[in-house]
């Protein structure tokens, strides 16, 4: 493996076009611990080893770990309180090294997150830095004086946290004081009073997560040693956190009002305020993940790789994607952010305007779900969901992110007050545990009690008992998988989107080197038929269906004036028949 990695041309094309990355939220996903007394009911390392052969069997190419780091949990292990240690909750760093090398034999890369913008305020750099205004990290940190208007002290600016939907419920329970109904409640602010500095510090997240001073260059070593760490432990890839948020106005200005915005049930007041200086700063924000970025460039042999989760426009997506094409990309939120919009037209603009706008040697991605957001199954339900999973898993040249229990089909899961862990984001009802078997807890842990209920429903909804079932979700989840690794034409194919007739109908074709394939999607629960123009033959043999697993021989015309036809929530890759 390594001989064949050191000798990867620069013509030959990376590992990571056409690569399926399973994402781990590790405290989810399975406990597996040497004592049976240090159960706690909450996933672990050994647990993921444990797994490994599971997911190189339904056909995965890499995992994404979301954060095992040293962390008080405050936020979900995104405060990291050591970036160079595993948190004893998920165990070691013997465990992870365990991890890597089993993966690797497995040809399974590995991705980790870099959460570059904050720590915790209980890592020893922030312990530090609040110590006093004259200590070697004193500038380690955003720290700034108040101001005061009418004698009262008020933070240097009107920059908030990103976690200001608590202050919804704040206000009904009249904490926020008087706000006349028509106004909109507001935003939480993004500064901490420090009594010791006598200064305010900046947390764009949580108070416990105070943000890096990415101005000063020794920060940016630091930063720039824990990719180095994790690289030099075998690590192949990561995902850059929240990235946009290392860009900021030096100056600290204030943001403008966003006009745009309208209270309602699910809005989060920080959108109130346009993000110009506080994320995402044009003259630092670029300079900075093209830093960042080049810390791979003393590990090419490797074929690494960035994902940078950033919600920026797309504009700045491009200019993202235009650093390093070759190693770098920004996450594709696009369809994804309009999922619940399930109309045809309207996810195929979108998905063209995506591969046209991405720079060239780029490789595309797509993403149905993560650790923050709703899971699909629930936002569109089984079938729509199981037509999104064909659409991107039949993608090519682009990087498939499956969210851990995506290929079960799993959906939110109600969590009572009482037991909620997530209390600042409310996203505990996509992270509860994994629903393995139809034994004690689902077959995710022994212990007595779980961090989080799981879905009740286990003993029928569980990944063994698909297994069983040739229709179910995870049987087609191996069936596209398979699909995509055993051709060259998803993998390395260029994008074309193909026209449909019937505007319920998303249509799209991959070409490599002669090989063609079409994606054909109907959005609807009823059967319809559609005429599928562009594409560079009529008469296809279908490879694969969503709703027709046992794929018994069929032939479609693609151009025929009486189309091609569809079962409900059907979507189907045909290939040219001989
Ligand atoms: O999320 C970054 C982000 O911008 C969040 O606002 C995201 O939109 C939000 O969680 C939705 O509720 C990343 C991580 O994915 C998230 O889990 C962390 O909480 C956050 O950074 C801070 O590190």
């Amino acid at each position: 493996m390594k001989q064949m990695e050191a000798n990867r041309t620069n013509t030959e094309p990376s590992f990571w076009e056409g690569a399926s990355i399973y994402q781990i939220y590790p405290r989810s996903f399975m406990e597996v611990r040497l004592e049976a007394e240090d159960l706690r009911g909450e996933g672990s390392l050994l647990g993921i080893i444990d797994k490994l052969d599971y997911l190189k069997d339904l056909g995965i190419n890499a995992i994404w770990i979301s954060p095992f780091f040293m962390s008080p949990m405050e936020d979900g292990g995104y405060d990291v309180s050591d970036y160079t240690a595993v948190d004893p909750r998920y165990g070691t760093l013997e465990d992870f090294n365990a991890l890597t090398s089993k993966a690797h034999e497995l040809g399974i890369k590995i991705m980790v997150d870099l959460i570059p913008n904050h720590t915790s305020d209980q890592h020893s750099w922030f312990e530090q830095s609040r110590s006093s205004r004259d200590n070697p990290k004193a500038d380690w940190y955003v720290w700034a004086d108040p101001v005061y208007v009418n004698g009262e002290r008020r933070p240097p600016n009107n920059w908030a946290s990103v976690f200001s939907k608590p202050q919804l419920e704040a206000r009904k329970r009249g904490e926020l004081g008087d706000i006349p109904e028509d106004q909109p409640t507001p935003p939480a602010s993004a500064w901490e009073w420090d009594g010791t500095r006598q200064q305010y510090y900046l947390h764009s997240f949580a108070e416990g997560q105070p943000d890096v001073n990415f101005h000063n260059p020794e920060v940016r070593e630091a930063v720039k040693n824990g990719m180095r760490f994790w690289l030099d432990l075998g690590v192949d890839a990561f995902r850059i956190d929240a990235v946009n948020y290392i860009g900021k106005d030096p100056e600290l200005r204030d943001e403008e009002p966003n006009p745009d915005y309208v209270e309602g049930h699910d809005s989060n007041p920080y959108d109130q305020l346009i993000r110009y200086h506080s994320a995402g700063y044009t003259d630092t924000f670029y300079p900075y993940i093209e830093e960042l970025v080049s810390v791979l460039n003393d590990y090419k042999d490797k074929d690494p790789r960035i994902i940078f989760e950033a919600y920026m426009p797309d504009e700045d997506l491009s200019k993202i994607d235009s650093t390093a094409p070759k190693v770098a990309s920004s996450f594709n939120f696009t369809r994804l952010d309009i999922i619940e919009d399930w109309r045809a037209r309207l996810h195929q603009e979108a998905l063209d305007g995506y591969y046209r706008r991405l720079p060239k040697g780029s490789i595309a991605n797509h993403v149905n779900g993560n650790h923050d957001k709703p899971r699909i199954a629930s936002r569109i339900g089984f079938d729509p969901a199981r037509v999104a999973a064909f659409i991107n898993g039949t993608l090519p040249k682009a990087m498939w992110f499956i969210f851990q229990g995506e290929e079960g089909n799993f959906i939110n899961v109600e969590v009572p007050e009482e037991l909620q862990d997530d209390k600042l984001g409310g996203r505990d009802e996509e992270r509860t545990p994994m629903l393995w078997t139809p034994g004690k807890n689902a077959g995710f842990s022994d212990a007595d009690r779980l961090w989080l209920p799981n879905d009740s429903n286990y003993k029928k909804v569980n990944l063994e008992t698909q297994g069983k079932d040739p229709f179910s979700t995870l049987n087609l989840f191996k069936a596209l998988l398979a699909i995509r690794n055993g051709s060259p034409t998803i993998k390395h194919g260029n994008y074309h989107p193909l026209f449909a007739d019937n505007p319920d109908v998303l249509a799209f074709a991959g070409r490599y080197k002669g090989n063609q394939y079409s994606t054909v999607a109907n959005f609807t629960a009823r059967e319809i038929s559609t005429r599928v123009l562009r594409a560079e033959h009529n008469v296809g043999r279908v490879l694969l269906s969503s709703t027709h697993l046992d794929c018994k021989p069929r032939l479609v015309s693609l151009e025929d004036k009486e189309g091609t036809r569809l079962g409900p929530n059907e979507a189907i890759v045909v290939v040219p028949s001989a």
